[in-house]
């Protein structure tokens, strides 16, 4: 664009997103060459900004179950993006769903623990339980169905197995679902309305790629990806990397114990770490901002008291904390790559009061790095 031979004109306009549009048109050629390279200069950088504002695009990645989902949920939350009567009916049923499976696992999981001396009334309830399919269409569960549900989870048994379940290694069961189980006469209420901390504490599996889309005030517009974790899925992630403007990787550091779902024989946190490993180091990469979130943090205190971390990692030698094993596998993290990691947190996905600062924190500092990335500004984070 040049533009000869042209009176000023100056025109002021602000467009919708607030940018600023002055635009002062050249009177003399020479000066207006020089003038013309510097508005189209500002013009490029505005498109790059507006298209920028429609556009910042971060990739959720990580292993299954880590807490992608969870965490888009919160993100949701924290920007007053609010669940709508459909996805509240949505997870109601999802939130059943997954009552109806853990109690089905749990049941499981008793006759493993040893837990096989059973009263007459027990054993009915679990066996109609076993036969029973839970049809998602439904509207509510017959009244019958809530009683063995209920009577079933108030077995002490029933309970000491969901204590125990991390002994047995190749069973998930979802850490959530006490959250549930505990208050029963609730969630299976006919009328039943899931709270947006239920919504945040059900589990889904992620098959396909979602995306949310959220203005965010002062920061513009910023889409997340959350795609599926699981091993089978991550060749879905690539085609996301080319244009993406930050990476939020989550671990669960609750996972350091258990084997994956996905593979029977491999440390859940020996997969999750060479992820990462794959990630930071992949050359399409390098010049993406890298967040980890460091999840579970709640599960991963509980875990300490009972589990020694040098049981599954010969190589932590330091006597057990919580600050020296989050420490190790902070450490471990790092040592993946020569880039320097700047922004980890360690996170409870399932807090939202603690989830809303970290959160607020990381997308000032992500939409911050990609609008420095696109050279429109040029200040330090
Ligand atoms: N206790 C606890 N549970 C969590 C945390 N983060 C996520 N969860 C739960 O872990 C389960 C799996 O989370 P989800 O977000 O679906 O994992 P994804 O497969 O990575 O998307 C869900 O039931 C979540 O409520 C956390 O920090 N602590
Ligand atoms: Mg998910």
């Amino acid at each position: 664009m040049y533009m000869e031979e042209i009176e000023v004109n100056v025109t002021n306009l602000e467009d919708d997103n607030g940018i600023n549009l002055q635009v002062e048109l050249p009177q003399y050629p020479k000066k207006a060459k020089k003038r013309t390279k510097e508005i189209e200069k500002q013009l490029k950088k505005e498109k790059k900004l507006m298209s920028l504002n429609n556009a910042c695009k971060v990739l959720i990645l990580g292993t299954g179950d880590s807490g992608k989902s969870t965490v888009v949920r919160q993100i949701r939350l924290c920007n007053s993006v609010l669940f709508t009567g459909e996805e509240k009916e949505y997870f109601k049923k999802i939130i059943w769903e997954n009552v109806y499976v853990s109690l089905k696992d749990l049941l499981r999981c008793a006759e493993m623990l040893g837990f096989t001396e059973k009263s007459q009334e027990y054993q009915e309830n679990a066996l109609f339980m076993k036969t029973f399919i839970f049809d998602k269409k439904k509207k509510s569960f017959d009244p019958n169905v809530v009683r063995v549900m209920t009577s079933l989870w108030e077995d002490h048994d029933i309970k000491e197995t969901f204590k125990r379940k991390s002994e047995l290694k190749n069973m998930h069961i979802q850490d959530t679902a006490i959250n549930f189980f505990n208050e029963l006469d609730r969630i299976l209420d006919v009328n039943y309305i899931p709270t947006d901390q239920d919504i945040v504490l059900c589990r889904r599996q992620t098959c396909n790629i979602t995306e949310t889309v959220l203005a965010v005030p002062k920061l513009g517009t910023i889409k997340f990806y959350d795609v599926g974790g699981q091993k089978h899925l991550r060749n879905f992630w690539v085609p996301y990397f080319e244009d993406c403007h930050a990476i939020l990787f989550i671990a669960a550091l609750s996972c350091f114990d258990q084997n994956m779902a996905e593979e029977e024989g491999t440390n859940r946190m020996v997969d999750c770490i060479s992820l990462f490993n794959i990630i930071v180091n992949n050359p399409s990469l390098q010049n993406i901002t890298i967040v980890l979130f460091l999840n579970k943090v709640d599960l991963f205190k509980e875990k300490l008291k009972l589990t020694n971390v040098s049981d599954y990692f010969e190589d932590f030698k330091a006597p057990q904390s919580e600050k020296s094993a989050a420490n190790f596998f902070i450490e471990k993290f790092k040592g993946t790559t020569t880039r320097q990691l700047k922004y980890i947190h360690l996170t409870t996905g399932t807090d939202s009061k603690l989830m809303k600062k970290i959160i607020g924190t990381v997308l000032t500092i992500i939409t911050k790095l990609s609008l420095k990335a696109s050279g429109l500004v040029e200040d330090s984070i």
